[in-house]
């Protein structure tokens, strides 16, 4: 997407996503990803001119340790789903540059069911970047994604660092899962994710793993016990189930939409989206506030010279902060 866009242009993009032309979902998300401040205008455009029609997907999100399965969930919930007349888009939050050409495939490869389902759309995550930035895109694109039509967006991020908290503010139901018996192992379960899950979900509850996953979701369940739900209205259930037989999948999507039928009910589901919504204004200005920073070579060739100074005690933070501030006014 060389060109730039008239507004002419945005208009055909918004109407082409609201009658669910994937094509034009696809150009429209590549508008979307772009860097460029002509093209990152017009996606704003665009994203006014379909305000009205977004919001009305179940999102969920799915973190999990690296293997844990959670691209096999989404392949087996989805499919499942598009059974039941669902339309799905599944998105990616995954800011390292892992997810660079070969493994775009290997996650289509992961999602075999999904990937040739005319009722569902798979993207990838956008380009490595700032987590901020990618997280971002990726909102944008779930947006348009509901837009076109897709009434269930699950979006995937990676069990490492600050992602999981950027899924959890874009998402309704926040699915963190987990391998059986790694008993010795509420392991690697770091409590600010496990704060953040709506439902722990063992996975991989197959074969030899029966017994020893239903022994680590009792163990889940034991030190969810401790911690302070993150919903008056819901207590995050802890459930067994196989991606790979589909064995237990109805049963964690019913939680979901149980999940979902009791914030409604509450208002819960409201307020937390308006929370979402008024977070993201915050995250994207200070993007975009930073990305001056970031990206003019002048600029960043200047900070490290300032960092230097301050590091050694020649230059106070604060002159430097009037320094800094003074040549994003330029
Ligand atoms: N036995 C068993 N294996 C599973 C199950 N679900 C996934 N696997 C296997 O676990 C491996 C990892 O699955 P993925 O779905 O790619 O896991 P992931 O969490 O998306 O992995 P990353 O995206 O690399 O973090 C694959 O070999 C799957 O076949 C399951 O329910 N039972
Ligand atoms: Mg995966």
């Amino acid at each position: 997407m060389a060109s730039s866009i008239s507004s002419a242009d945005v208009a055909r993009l918004a109407r082409g996503i609201r009658a669910g032309d994937r094509a034009v979902l696809s150009r429209a998300i590549t508008l979307i990803e772009s860097k460029r401040a002509d093209h990152r205008r017009s996606a704003a455009a665009l994203m006014q001119a379909l305000v009205g029609a977004t919001g009305k997907a179940v999102r969920v999100g799915v973190t999990g340790a690296p293997g844990v399965g959670k691209s096999t969930t989404i392949d087996t919930l989805g499919t499942m789903l598009t059974k039941q007349g669902r339309k799905v888009a599944v998105l990616a939050v995954d800011p390292s540059s892992r997810r660079t050409g070969g493994s775009i495939l290997a996650d289509k490869t992961r999602m075999a069911r999904l990937a040739n389902d005319a009722n569902a759309f798979i993207r990838p995550s956008p380009a490595s970047g700032t987590l901020g930035g990618v997280a971002a895109r990726t909102r944008e694109t779930m947006l348009l994604c509901e837009a076109a039509g897709y009434d269930v967006v699950l979006v995937e991020t990676i069990g490492v660092g600050q992602s999981e908290i950027a899924v959890a503010d874009m998402t309704d139901f926040f699915l963190l899962l987990m391998l059986p018996g790694a008993g010795d192992e509420l392991q690697g379960l770091k409590k600010g994710v496990v704060e953040l899950a709506d439902m722990i979900a063992v996975n991989k509850a197959d074969g030899d793993n029966v017994a020893r996953a239903k022994v680590a979701a009792a163990e889940y369940r034991a030190a969810l016990h401790i911690l302070t739900p993150r919903s008056a209205n819901w207590s995050p259930p802890v459930v067994t189930y196989s991606a790979l037989t589909g064995e237990g999948v109805a049963a964690l999507w019913a939680h979901a939409l149980d999940h979902r039928e009791k914030l409604t009910a509450a208002g819960e589901l409201a307020s937390r989206r308006a929370e979402q919504q008024v977070k993201w204004m915050w995250a994207m200005l200070e993007e975009r506030l930073f990305a001056p920073l970031r990206s003019d070579r002048a600029i960043k060739a200047a900070l490290a010279s300032i960092e230097a100074e301050v590091a050694a005690g020649t230059l106070a933070p604060a002159a430097a902060v009037d320094k800094i501030v003074g040549m994003l006014g330029r």
